[in-house]
């Protein structure tokens, strides 16, 4: 099962179980916690990784450079996965247990409320293979950082700790590894039995003040990255990301 699901005491938590490729997304595993999640009863979600990672994004194994329709698979798989985060009438949280890469830190960041183990890192890891911010990342990150933070962290590709996310209002929390998964069940266990009407208003309210046009956003993020992945260095990125070497790009 790559997605683990287990519902208790109101807390729906789902595990992205890819231990062995850091939780990288398939295809089915997508479509899996876009279910559960479109069919959520509980009053709060947890999505959080086995393993030592949270999520390194798109399944690069999955994906034939030469090949791929990059732009079908964001508007078709990616994007209604961010609109049902969107749309939870509950809380989501995103507990990153470890590193979150690519439109896994999107992922993350898409939740409500983010909360990270201190030693976990954010990456904006597009670049490093020829490719754009996707998963929503261009709409949520100038809103949660600011313009010179959010381009930094996307033309870098530089890994942000939690702690300096924190700092920054990326993410809501980062916290001692030794605490992390006593605090994210005591945070969820603590939504649960908060006023599920007033929670789901509250969440809605501040998504309606943050302005802009996400699905108009993302349909700029499937168009670009259709560009992007129609580029040689796209092709480059994806060897040199296999082979364990540093992309020589044009
Ligand atoms: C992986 C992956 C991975 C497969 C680690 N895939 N195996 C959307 C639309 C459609 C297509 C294109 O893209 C997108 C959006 C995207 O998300 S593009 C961005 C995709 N993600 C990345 O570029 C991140 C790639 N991964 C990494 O940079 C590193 O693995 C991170 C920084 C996540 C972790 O580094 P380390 O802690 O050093 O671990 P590692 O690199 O040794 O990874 C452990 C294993 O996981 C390794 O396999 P192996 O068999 O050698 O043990 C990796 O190959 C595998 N893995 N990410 N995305």
């Amino acid at each position: 099962m790559t997605l683990l699901v287990d519902e208790a005491e109101g807390v729906l938590r789902l595990t992205l179980n890819r231990p062995e490729a850091m939780n990288a997304l398939t295809s089915a595993l997508r479509l899996a916690l876009t279910q559960a999640i479109r069919g959520a009863t509980a009053r709060v979600i947890v999505i959080t990784g086995a393993g030592r990672g949270f999520c390194a994004g798109q399944d690069l194994a999955e994906v034939d450079p030469a090949a791929a329709d990059l732009e079908r698979v964001l508007r078709e798989e990616y994007e209604p996965l961010v609109q049902a985060i969107i749309a939870a009438p509950m809380p989501v949280i995103a507990a990153v247990n470890g590193v979150a890469a690519g439109a896994g830190a999107n992922l993350a960041l898409a939740c409500d409320l983010v909360i990270a183990a201190e030693s976990a890192v954010f990456i904006q890891a597009f670049a490093r293979i020829g490719l754009v911010p996707d998963a929503g990342g261009s709409f949520f990150l100038p809103r949660l950082i600011g313009m010179a933070r959010a381009m930094g962290a996307v033309l870098l590709a530089e890994p942000v700790t939690a702690r300096q996310a924190e700092a920054w209002g990326m993410i809501w929390q980062a916290v001692p590894d030794a605490e992390f998964s006593g605090v994210v069940a005591a945070r969820a266990a603590a939504l649960a039995s908060g006023p599920a009407l007033a929670l789901a208003e509250g969440k809605r309210l501040i998504r309606g003040a943050m302005g802009g046009d996400l699905a108009a956003q993302m349909a700029r993020e499937a168009s670009a990255q259709a560009r992007a992945g129609a580029h040689p260095d796209f092709i480059e990125g994806v060897a040199a990301f296999r082979a364990k070497r540093k992309p020589g790009f044009l």
